[in-house]
């Protein structure tokens, strides 16, 4: 077996999907969405073990999405539009405290759209970078400027700690699998309108609900 064919697994892929995700009425598909994230963790978990702890919590969301598609109501979560009023309607989310509903889509989805914004302003301060930028750094302040308002500090502190096991810009850019520098770049110029599309659309969809603190 000395030939066995590894499988190229290259990020601009995975952030593809996130154009997948929009349909012709502006509407968000679920299982797109969720694929991305897929996606997303896969390329986490080559990055090294330091990681798992975050890529067990978006899986576990993950999964709570798919659980959701795959249930008897599973049409209801086609779209994240859908599924808003689906659960809104039929009383399915803790608007207060977690309390009957704390597997709800709405809550769920909440936490991995806040993290698509860490993902965003990551890949612009990756785009914009320069051969000396530390990605350890661009890292923690996409972080800090996102998700981090949303994290208790025992997971800000371990979160922090684990971004300074990131590789560096160049070794960070191979494991991308995208080629040169300039190949990633572009990549990330072609792939970032979309990731920013879903978000802005997501983020107003919460923010008509009333959604944006859900517990
Ligand atoms: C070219 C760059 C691509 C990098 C892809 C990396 C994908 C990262 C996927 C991260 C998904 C994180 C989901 C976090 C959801 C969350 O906020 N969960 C918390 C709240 O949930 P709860 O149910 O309690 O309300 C939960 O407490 C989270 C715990 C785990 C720690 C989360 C740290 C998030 C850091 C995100 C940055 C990942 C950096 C990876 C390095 C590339």
């Amino acid at each position: 077996f000395d030939s066995v064919p590894v499988e190229k697994f290259s990020l601009k892929e995975v952030l593809i999907t996130f154009q997948s995700c929009l349909t012709d009425s502006q509407e968000i598909v679920t299982d797109s969405y969720v694929n991305g994230w897929r996606g997303l963790v896969r390329f986490m978990n080559s990055l090294g073990s330091i990681f798992s702890f975050i890529s067990k919590d978006a899986v576990n969301k993950i999964q709570i999405m798919v659980t959701h598609r795959n249930g008897e109501n599973g049409d209801k979560y086609e779209t994240l539009q859908s599924m808003v009023k689906y659960e809104l309607d039929n009383n399915l989310v803790d608007l207060q405290r977690r309390a009957e509903h704390p597997e709800s889509g709405c809550r769920t989805l909440l936490r991995l759209h806040r993290a698509l914004r860490w993902l965003e302003l990551f890949l612009e301060k990756l785009r914009t970078s320069t051969e000396d930028s530390k990605t350890s750094v661009m890292c923690t302040d996409a972080y800090n400027d996102s998700l981090a308002q949303h994290h208790a500090w025992i997971i800000r502190k371990a979160a922090t700690m684990a971004f300074c096991a990131l590789p560096g810009r160049a070794a960070f850019f191979q494991t991308m699998n995208v080629g040169s520098t300039e190949q990633v770049v572009a990549m990330l110029g072609e792939a970032m309108p979309f990731i920013s599309k879903v978000y802005e659309i997501t983020e107003e969809l919460y923010k008509q609900h009333n959604l944006l603190e859900l517990p």
